[in-house]
């Protein structure tokens, strides 16, 4: 039993991989937008565990469906049918209005299965030679761990010792319509794989109409967009889907993170037929994928988007919050900018790439009750979960500018 903060550290220290350099507190407890470390104290959570509990942490209503099928039938795997899988089915395509889904487990394993799906409708859709698919993606992208997700990074931190790399990949610069119609030039290339707002790179918004570009481009060189929203969907930026805003719809759509809620490991790819059917029976698959536990929660998880207006509220709460920031932006020479849409913002301080002054403002702002973490070198993310209230984001911003008032530019 764990007593303490230190206690708990010191096991992670000894006994665990050393893969993360976490804050150094230690979370007990989560309700709603709140979390409590080991000895009580309270912490609006601003990270919302990188966009996956945007329901807010422990929802009641999901917790129940949880609890409910985990006494009733958990896994089967799906070498056999079961009860709940096909309701979930048809309840997702529905809802994000596609054929089909292909349902997986964590972020990744949906990028990797539209990966797949769009090399397999290259090779007997679009007559690409076998072996010779491209995928194209962006510079500052960032899909998961596994080494074809690495392959695509220019993040040193993400590839640098893990090589050989997964060939077929190229990337571009974000944000660059004529690069990507350029691109389109090599008939091989069967999808471009992108995130509507990159989130690890430290929430880089495109300009408006690039969302439509690729679309349009796409249309026009029958190459497939694959977009990953599996940070930036479900309502996060104060549209159901980022690609909501400019009507782009995805030949392929990544969802993972809050399509759970945060309660457990829950992706899953939407696609039309016309794409789904290229993978055939024994062709693709996972132990876990579209188990009955995933199916109740993530049908769970997004109703109660829809019943509790999470859309719009984290359009109404974002737009308050960047407005609130910008303000203090005139007041303050260590915030340089404030962006994001929705819910899903990050501040950028004004330092030198290599300062530990977001790092210190980090810990600054949790020794005032608020939990964030920086994203790249002095970008700090600001993304807390969608039920937060307009009183609750007045309350935040207080900390968060009574702790970045704390430090000056580093001399
Ligand atoms: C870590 C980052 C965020 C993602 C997008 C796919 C995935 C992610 C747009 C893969 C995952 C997580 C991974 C986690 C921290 C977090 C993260 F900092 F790593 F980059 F959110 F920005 N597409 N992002 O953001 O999903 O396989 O993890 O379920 O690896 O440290 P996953």
């Amino acid at each position: 039993m764990i007593n303490n903060s230190k206690q708990a550290i010191e096991l992670e220290d000894k006994y665990g991989a050393h893969n993360y350099h976490p804050l150094p507190v230690v979370l007990s407890r989560g309700e709603g937008i709140f979390v409590w470390d080991v000895e009580g104290k309270k912490y609006f959570d601003y990270l919302s565990a990188y966009s996956a509990v945007n329901q807010g942490h422990c929802h009641p209503k999901i917790i129940q469906s949880l609890s409910d099928q985990a006494k009733k039938l958990t896994l089967t795997s799906r070498a056999f049918y079961n009860d709940t899988l096909g309701e979930y089915e048809k309840f997702i395509t529905e809802y994000f209005k596609y054929d089909k889904v292909l349902p997986m487990n964590t972020g990744v394993e949906g990028g990797e299965t539209a990966n797949k799906l769009a090399r397999k409708w290259g090779y007997e859709v679009k007559g690409i030679e076998e072996n010779k698919a491209k995928i194209i993606f962006a510079h500052g992208n960032f899909w998961g761990r596994t080494l074809a997700a690495i392959s695509t990074s220019d993040d040193p931190l993400s590839y640098k010792g893990f090589g050989p790399y997964m060939p077929g990949y190229e990337t571009i610069p974000y944000n660059d319509l004529a690069a990507l119609e350029k691109s389109f030039q090599d008939k091989n290339v069967c999808a471009f794989m992108v995130e509507p707002i990159q989130g690890e790179a430290g929430v880089v918004v495109p300009d408006e109409g690039y969302l439509a570009g690729i679309r349009t481009l796409c249309d026009k060189y029958n190459v497939l967009f694959i977009a990953d929203e599996v940070q930036t969907g479900i309502a996060r930026t104060g549209k159901m889907l980022a690609t909501d805003y400019e009507d782009a719809r995805p030949d392929i759509l990544i969802l993972g993170k809050a399509l759970s809620a945060g309660v457990l490991p829950v992706s899953a790819v939407l696609a039309d037929d016309e794409i789904m059917m290229c993978i055939k029976p024994g062709e693709h698959g996972s132990t876990y994928g579209g188990n009955p536990l995933a199916c109740v929660v993530a049908k769970s998880a997004l109703e109660v988007i829809h019943e509790e207006n999470l859309v719009e509220n984290a359009l109404s709460r974002g737009q308050q919050f960047r407005d609130r920031l910008e303000k203090f932006k005139g007041k303050n020479d260590l915030v340089k900018m404030v962006r994001g849409k929705g819910l899903l913002n990050a501040v950028v301080i004004d330092d030198k790439e290599d300062s530990s002054t977001a790092w210190d403002i980090c810990l600054k702002m949790k020794d005032n009750g608020l939990i964030a973490k920086p994203t790249h070198g002095n970008i700090i993310r600001f993304a807390p979960p969608l039920v937060i209230s307009e009183s609750q984001v007045d309350e935040s911003c207080e900390i968060i500018e009574e702790s970045i008032n704390e430090f000056t530019k580093s001399s």
